[in-house]
């Protein structure tokens, strides 16, 4: 069974679309969304009724919430004006965590925080500590922007990439893959792939301090 995680889209509906329509070249057994859907792009209600519309079941992202709970900053109330009082609660609803059995689990951050930060250098003991309470041979989080895939014993640790608002040096967006692999082992092999045709940046980036580049 192939599962695609697809996360930090941040109101970006022309890399969205080009994720879609990679999707439906890839053929996924399903597709789930890894959280930060509508903050801060330009299309915030276009991204989340587009992903409702596909009926991915999904996770709660730091900025969901803030925009959720109408945080007191221009451009969370900007993507809240446009959101409106049902897509708003049904951002809020969206639970910390999803998985599949004990295979796959995804968090947007880390388990018990949306806002963590855990770079791709951390080292293996650090992963191990955060992600292998999850209990899944293959623990995904999002974030961090940058895509990447550790193995460390039979614990599997990947990050999804960025659809929207990527931060690893190539510009087009990017998704994770999960494949069903060595069922000998039990173990899954994590392929990192989802590389879309290319596609622009958000033009409208208010809180992109944190980019290195654009
Ligand atoms: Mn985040």
């Amino acid at each position: 069974m192939k599962v695609a995680l697809v996360a930090d889209v941040h109101g970006n509906l022309t890399a969205l679309e080009a994720v879609i329509a990679d999707l439906e070249r890839v053929q996924p057994d399903l597709v789930v969304h890894g959280g930060e859907l509508v903050f801060n792009g330009p299309q915030p209600s276009e991204c989340l009724d587009r992903i409702r519309e596909l009926g991915w079941p999904g996770v709660l992202g730091n900025t969901d919430e803030a925009v959720a709970r109408r945080l007191d900053e221009p451009a969370v109330s900007w993507a809240a004006e446009r959101l409106g009082e049902e897509r708003l609660a049904w951002l809020g609803r969206l639970p910390l965590g999803w998985r599949q059995a004990d295979r796959i689990a995804l968090v947007h951050a880390t388990p018990d925080d949306l806002y963590r930060i855990v770079w791709p250098e951390a080292d293996d003991a650090e992963l191990e500590a955060i992600y292998g309470p999850l209990g899944a041979a293959v623990a995904v989080y999002c974030h961090i922007h940058r895509g990447y895939v550790r193995q460390i014993g039979k614990l599997t640790v990947a990050n999804t990439g960025s659809v929207g608002l990527p931060d690893d040096g190539d510009p087009r967006a990017s998704y994770l893959l999960v494949g069903e692999g060595r069922c000998t082992t039990g173990a899954w092999t994590t392929t990192w792939s989802g590389r879309s045709p290319a596609c622009g940046r958000a033009a409208f980036q208010p809180s992109s301090t944190w980019l290195r580049s654009t």
